[in-house]
C-alpha cells in the first residue's frame, strides 16, 4: 500500500531541496493546519457543541458575527500567538491588527485570515472554510497596519481549509498547489493531490444571480451569453453553481474548473465589491494562479493591487483562465 504523506512529512521532505520552505514558515503552516483541525472538530459538533447561532456582536464591516466566527477566530489566535514565528495577525473578525503580545517570542511573519468563511451557511450544515494568507514583515520596528498592506504578489504562503463532507487543506508556498485531506482517525492531514491544475476552459459559472439587476454591463453580457447556451454566441450550454461559501465555490473550481464572480454592483456603489482583498481575494487568487487559473477584479490582476486598508474590499473574477480573460476583456475592451 502506498505510504501516507502527512503535511509535516511533505514540508520536511522539501528541506534540503531547491524548494525548501523556511523552517519558521513550516512551523507556522503546521500550527495553522492544527487550528483548522480544531475548527473542523467544532464545526462537526454543530448543535451538539452549542456552537450554532449568532454571537450578538458585529464585525468591522457591520456584519452580524456567528458564534463559530468568534470561536474560529479565537482558535487561530490562541494557537498562533506563542509560536515565535509571527509579528502580528489580522482577521476579518477583528477591527485592528493584533501584534504578538510582548511575553511571546516575536517572528517575522504576518498571518491574515477569514477564520470562518461562508458564515451564512454555518447553521444550515453547508460547507464553510478558513482562508489564510502569510506575508513577511521587513525591518525591526514594532508591527503596524502598514506592514500588512502589501500586494498579494508578496505572499509567501496562502491556503484554505474547507469543512465539508471531507476536511481538506489546500496550500501554496509558490510552487504549485497541494491538497491534504484530514484523516480523522490519525488526526493528520494526508497528501491527496499534488500539483493541482484548473482546466483553462469550462462550462460552469458561479455568481449570485439574484443581484443581476444591479450588475455592470460587462458582467451582465458575460452571464447572458452563458445563459444563451448552444444557440448563443458561446455555442455551448453552461451550468451554474452558487454555494455562497467562497471556499467551497473555489474548491469546486480547483477540482473541476469553472469561473467564480463576485463583481462590483449598484447596491453599494461606493464599495469596490463585497469580498475582502487581504484575507479572501489575495490568498484565493494566488492559489488559483498557482493552479494555472486567472484572477482579476474585472480589470486588473488582483495580486497586483496595492492595498490601502486592512479591510479593503474588491471585485473578484477567478477560475479557469480563458473565462477570466474573457470577463476581463469585456470590462477593458467592451
Ligand atoms: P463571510 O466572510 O462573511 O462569510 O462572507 C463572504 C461570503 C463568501 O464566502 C461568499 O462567496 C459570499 O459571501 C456570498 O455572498 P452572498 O450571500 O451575497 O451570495
Ligand atoms: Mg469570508
Amino acid at each position: 500500500m502506498a505510504q501516507k504523506i502527512s503535511l509535516t512529512r511533505y514540508l520536511v521532505e522539501k528541506q534540503g531541496s531547491a524548494q525548501a520552505v523556511a523552517p519558521q514558515l513550516q512551523l507556522l503552516l503546521e500550527v495553522v493546519a492544527d487550528s483548522c483541525k480544531s475548527i473542523s472538530s467544532a464545526v462537526n459538533k454543530g448543535a451538539l457543541g452549542g456552537v450554532l447561532g449568532t454571537a450578538g456582536s458585529e464585525n468591522v464591516q457591520g456584519e452580524v458575527q456567528k458564534k463559530l466566527d468568534i470561536i474560529s477566530n479565537d482558535m487561530l489566535i490562541e494557537a498562533n500567538e506563542w509560536g515565535g514565528t509571527l509579528a502580528g495577525m489580522a482577521s476579518e473578525e477583528m477591527d485592528e491588527i493584533l501584534p504578538i503580545p510582548a511575553q511571546y517570542r516575536q517572528g517575522d511573519y504576518l498571518l491574515m485570515f477569514d477564520p470562518l468563511d461562508g458564515s451564512s451557511n454555518i447553521d444550515v450544515n453547508v460547507s464553510i472554510g478558513t482562508i489564510f494568507s502569510v506575508l513577511k514583515k521587513s525591518g525591526t520596528a514594532a508591527v503596524a497596519e502598514s506592514d500588512f498592506l502589501q500586494a498579494g504578489a508578496q505572499q509567501v504562503a496562502a491556503g484554505y481549509c474547507v469543512y465539508g463532507p471531507q476536511t481538506t487543506l489546500v496550500l501554496t508556498v509558490g510552487q504549485g498547489v497541494v491538497m491534504f485531506t484530514l484523516d480523522r482517525e490519525l488526526g493528520t492531514f494526508v497528501l491527496t493531490q499534488d500539483q493541482v491544475q484548473i482546466p483553462v476552459d469550462t462550462k460552469e459559472f458561479a455568481i449570485n444571480m439574484s443581484n443581476m439587476r444591479h450588475w455592470d454591463a460587462p458582467v451582465k453580457r458575460y452571464v447572458d451569453e452563458c445563459l444563451a447556451g448552444k444557440e448563443g454566441p458561446r455555442g455551448k450550454d453552461f451550468n451554474m453553481r452558487w454555494i455562497a461559501s467562497m471556499v467551497a465555490d473555489v474548491h469546486r473550481i480547483m477540482m473541476r474548473g469553472g469561473v467564480f464572480m463576485y463583481p462590483w454592483d449598484k447596491r453599494e456603489p461606493e464599495k469596490p465589491g463585497k469580498l475582502r482583498l487581504m484575507y479572501e481575494a489575495n490568498p484565493m487568487s494566488w492559489l488559483v494562479e498557482q493552479a494555472g487559473g486567472g484572477a482579476t477584479d474585472g480589470r486588473q490582476r488582483i495580486l497586483d493591487i496595492a492595498p490601502t486598508k486592512l479591510h479593503q474590499r474588491v471585485a473578484v473574477v477567478l477560475g479557469s483562465k480563458n473565462e477570466v480573460d474573457r470577463v476581463t476583456q469585456y470590462h477593458t475592451q467592451p
